[in-house]
């Protein structure tokens, strides 16, 4: 480890994101001296275009370590020297480490919905799995899930076309699975045979309200997953709860990101727990 660390949050309209307090509190319970600062592009009046030059500068004035959010995780790709097979097979990237100079991108989105997923719903079975939604966040996850075992994955969106292409691209990096689209008239026998269901979809927050699915369909036998942490008692997460389901929360795949950029930054590995119970206090 190192004497202090600074860290910088670069998206839009990102001031009042949980992020940098989640990493803050979790640095000063190790012990380390780490500031992490929302570089918010709505503030200082700037676009998406210039991660890069920001990226530079804050290199320059010696910056450790960057998350990436919202519009800038496809164009920061053309600035980094380094993207790992993982990052690059998503095409996005969410951190990037400053290291000798040079910029090394990672997607800890993908990782930490992964860890989360090995960490609080160890047994939950992946013969076959339903996932809906298939824009930034649901990328991140189809990949952890194929990557976690998921040996039948069905992508749902209300754009087909997308989540037919998100199929076709994943499918390559899983020889031994099956990745599928499907349209709503298939999506009823698909939740109906499936493990798990997982949510991507904005469907659930607080400004798009109900379900992504029938509610009618999810039975005790499923597990569910989502990804919205504002609330994270979604109606889907609610009714899997009153159900008896095994759950994962949106809060899991935003503490599950913060984790693993943490223990990239600092090498020091973070409390999951304490982390994400800081998160639900926030
Ligand atoms: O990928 C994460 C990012 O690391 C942090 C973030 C936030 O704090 O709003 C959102 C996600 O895009």
């Amino acid at each position: 480890t190192q004497e202090s660390y600074l860290i910088g949050l670069i998206g839009d309209g990102i001031t009042a994101s949980l992020t940098p307090p989640m990493h803050e509190a979790e640095a000063a319970a190790q012990g380390l001296h780490y500031l992490y600062r929302p570089v918010d592009l709505a503030l200082i009046g700037r676009s998406g275009e210039d991660v890069g030059e920001l990226m530079r500068a804050g290199r320059d004035l010696g910056f450790n370590a960057f998350n990436i959010t919202h519009p800038c995780k496809q164009i920061v790709l053309e600035h980094l020297d380094e993207i790992p097979e993982r990052a690059a097979a998503l095409q996005a990237v969410n951190t990037v480490l400053i290291r000798d100079g040079k910029f090394i991108g990672e997607n800890t989105d993908q990782s930490g919905f992964a860890s989360a997923l090995a960490a609080e719903l160890p047994d939950a079975a992946k013969d076959k799995v339903v996932q809906l939604g298939t824009g930034g966040a649901g990328s991140a996850v189809a990949y952890a899930l194929l990557d976690s075992g998921v040996q039948d994955l069905t992508l749902f969106d209300l754009d087909l076309d997308r989540a037919k292409e998100r199929a076709a691209a994943l499918a390559p990096h899983f020889p031994s699975a099956r990745v599928g689209a499907t349209d709503a008239a298939g999506l009823e026998p698909a939740v109906e045979q499936a493990n798990g269901v997982v949510n991507c979809t904005p469907i659930g927050m607080h400004h798009h309200p109900g379900a992504p699915i029938d509610l009618e369909l999810i039975t005790a036998e499923h597990w569910v997953a989502d990804v919205i942490y504002l609330p994270v008692d979604t109606p889907l997460v609610t009714r899997a709860r009153e159900l008896g389901c095994q759950v994962l929360d949106g809060g899991a795949m935003a503490v599950g990101q913060a984790v693993d950029a943490f223990r990239l930054i600092t090498g020091v590995e973070p409390d999951r727990q304490r982390m994400r119970v800081h998160f639900l206090e926030m």
